[in-house]
């Protein structure tokens, strides 16, 4: 038996299956890493699958916390500290009941490899909580927030671990998370990214994610004489990542035509009205239906009406299309309607949205994908400028960060794609992504010794 299908089957053993994401991750990951192996027995030698596949650390935490009428609540919280060989653990906190072990294991381990793809110098982590925060009041936000930072405050710190934003989580959680810190240890150390800009926040940030998204895709395109100037263009969710790649797409003259949330999904052929669309879901926090009550042409569907539980967003005809939702949310049936609708290319948004039977259709195709490890690693990437301004005192424009942001998801695409040439992998983007992230923490670990 090979080293990877040895790891395989010990992964399996240790239980790694019953974690259907993180196992779901990894497998990806071991499978595009053969070419590596072959040509670098030294990883072997160093049993280096093995050390990186369990996380260094994972931190289980109860967060107790009372609501406007004084009912006593209980939440789970966790942070897994999963590979910090290139620098200090980082990561986002992300708030949703679905949150478990599982999903931020998978969340963590894809983080190692985003975070050494962009040449900075990050570990990987991830965190959250099984909480909810639609519907609860800025009062009960503040109190769940200083819960969940007092139960964990200790396990985290500027040089050792650093959070960051991530799906309900975005400024406004991350100042009462920030502020109960400082809290607590009296300090102003920059220990969570995302901040608002009065806290220290970088200028650009919250636009990092879309935005580099875009830019990862242009780039990309250009190097095969296309572009996205006057494509229509499909997009799941309508949170950070979604709303800023939205813009940016309009900024480069590409057409936008829908969204989603976890309600249900907007069809408006016309183009998204991103004014509106910000004013439901950024001011309001509100569902997407009151889009539709507001634009008359545009078309709303409620997930419970989506035809085989495939996102009406996927039915719809596109040349580019970005999930920017959340893990798994294009499954087999929407890639063929993608396919049948004559999709040219697939950008990820968000985190794994792409389900393995997906993405092997994908691939079948030969459609362009660029996975979520590269294509939305801007987000991560500026919160490493805004660590940066927060320790130098030198804060940078609006225009130096997106400048910035540009160059980084550039060479991410050109580091990839020498990659791919080396290995021979054509556009096999995926592979090239995990070869490259893979190999930057391995060697970093050899150095470090065991
Ligand atoms: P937000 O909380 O701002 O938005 C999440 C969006 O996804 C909302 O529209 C939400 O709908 C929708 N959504 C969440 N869960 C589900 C679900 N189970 N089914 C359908 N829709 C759902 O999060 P972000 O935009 O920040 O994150 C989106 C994705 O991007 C995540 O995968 C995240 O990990 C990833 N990401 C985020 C980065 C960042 O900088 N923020 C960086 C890199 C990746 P509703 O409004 O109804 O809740
Ligand atoms: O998935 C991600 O890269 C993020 N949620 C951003 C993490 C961060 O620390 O800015």
């Amino acid at each position: 038996m090979n080293y990877i299908d040895l790891a395989m089957k010990r992964a399996k053993e240790s239980n790694c299956e019953s974690d259907v994401n993180f196992f779901q991750a990894l497998k990806e990951v071991l499978v595009s890493i053969q070419p590596l192996m072959d040509k670098h027995p030294e990883y072997q030698t160093h049993n280096i699958i093995e050390r990186m596949i369990a996380p260094n650390r994972s931190i289980y935490f109860k967060i107790e916390w009372l609501d406007d009428h004084n009912n006593i609540h209980v939440n789970n919280g966790y942070r897994i500290q999963f590979n910090n060989a290139l620098g200090p653990y980082k990561g986002g906190v992300r708030f949703h009941p679905s949150v478990n072990p599982d999903i931020l294991k998978f969340l963590a381990f894809e983080q190692i490899f985003k975070n050494a793809i962009t040449g900075l110098h990050i570990g990987g982590a991830k965190g959250g909580a099984d909480f909810d925060p639609k519907g609860k009041s800025d009062k009960e936000i503040m109190k769940f927030c200083q819960a969940f930072m007092t139960a964990f405050y200790n396990s985290i710190g500027s040089d050792i671990d650093i959070l960051g934003g991530d799906i309900g989580v975005g400024a406004r959680e991350v100042g009462y998370l920030f502020g109960q810190y400082k809290q607590l240890t009296n300090t102003y150390d920059s220990i969570i990214t995302s901040k608002p800009l009065a806290l220290g926040g970088s200028l650009g940030r919250t636009q990092a994610t879309g935005y580099g998204l875009i830019y990862f895709t242009q780039k990309l395109l250009e190097d095969l004489d296309q572009t996205l100037k006057g494509k229509i263009c499909t997009i799941s969710g309508s949170g950070n990542v979604a709303i800023h790649a939205i813009e940016k797409l309009y900024d480069i003259g590409a057409v936008p035509v829908t969204c989603s949330d976890s309600r249900g999904a907007i069809y408006d052929r016309n183009g998204i009205d991103l004014e509106l669309l910000k004013k439901i879901k950024l001011e309001r926090r509100a569902s997407l239906e009151y889009y539709a009550n507001e634009k008359k042409n545009a078309i709303y569907v409620k997930k419970e009406k989506y035809i085989g539980g495939s996102s009406y967003v996927w039915d719809i005809p596109c040349y580019a299309a970005f999930p920017c939702a959340t893990q798994n949310e294009l499954g087999a049936t929407c890639a063929q309607k993608l396919i049948d609708n004559d999709v040219k290319i697939i950008a990820e948004g968000a985190n794994m949205p792409t389900s393995s039977e997906a993405l092997e259709i994908f691939q079948k195709h030969n459609i362009i994908f660029a996975p979520a490890k590269a294509a939305n690693a801007g987000g991560v990437a500026v919160s490493v400028l805004e660590m940066s301004q927060n320790s130098s005192l030198n804060y940078l424009s609006f225009g130096e960060v997106d400048e910035r942001l540009k160059k980084i998801m550039s060479n991410i695409y050109l580091h990839i794609k020498e990659v791919c040439d080396e290995y021979d992998l054509d556009m096999d983007l995926v592979s090239g992504a995990n070869i490259l992230g893979f190999k930057r923490v391995a060697d970093a670990m050899i150095m470090h010794g065991v």
